[in-house]
């Protein structure tokens, strides 16, 4: 897994990878709001992590939100089979749908899974780029958005030890190095 740069005193860590591939407290999932899995960086994290997420992830339907996960929130459950200990489950806003609110849909998707994170006491958190593959988001635009929502939630947050940005290509990463808003 190669690291390309670091902001915040070294606590966001840019990196190319596969996600599932990461040794952290927490992988987040790009979800979408049936839980039940898909393509892209979901299907990859079911397929690594095995039938208990799955199994967890029908449990949550159920008891907690049996319309499915509203866009912008986020959920956790074990990460089964992989390195990781947890998956934390969040639904990212479709670009085309909706106009401004956008935005802040994915800056809540961030911030929610921090939450959780920091509430369940977990210290290394890896993300992939919410929205920015079948949701098609512009990696630019997500850039602005997801670096200050994490700077934002990082700031008011001393629990948190690492947030890593992992991206698929370093083609991606580079998209992000250059529009990130990191202050
Ligand atoms: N590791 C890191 N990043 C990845 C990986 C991986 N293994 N695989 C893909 N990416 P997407 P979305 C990148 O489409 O846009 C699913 O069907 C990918 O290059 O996974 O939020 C869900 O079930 C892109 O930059 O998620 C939903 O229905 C980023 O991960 C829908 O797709 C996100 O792309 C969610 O769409």
């Amino acid at each position: 897994m190669e690291e390309l740069k670091r902001f915040m005193k070294g606590r966001v860590v840019v990196k190319v990878g596969d996600i599932t591939k990461e040794d952290a407290d927490a992988l987040v999932n790009a979800a979408n709001s049936s839980l039940m899995g898909g393509g892209g960086v979901d299907g990859a994290i079911h397929r690594a992590g095995g039938p208990e997420i799955i199994k967890e992830c029908r449990e949550i339907r159920r008891a907690q939100y049996p319309d499915g996960l509203p866009t912008g929130q986020a959920v956790i459950t074990t990460a089964g089979k992989m390195t990781a200990k947890h998956v934390i489950h969040t639904v990212g806003p479709v670009y085309g749908r909706g106009g401004r609110e956008k935005a802040e849909l994915l800056a809540d998707c961030y911030r929610n899974s921090l939450d959780l994170a920091a509430e369940k006491g977990l210290k290394v958190i890896a993300f992939p780029a919410i929205s920015t593959g079948i949701y098609g988001y512009p990696l630019d635009e997500a850039a602005q958005v997801s670096s200050q929502a994490i700077e934002k939630f990082l700031n008011s947050d001393s629990s948190i030890q690492e947030v890593r940005l992992v991206f698929f290509s370093r083609g991606d990463a580079e998209i992000f190095l250059k529009n990130q808003a990191f202050g």
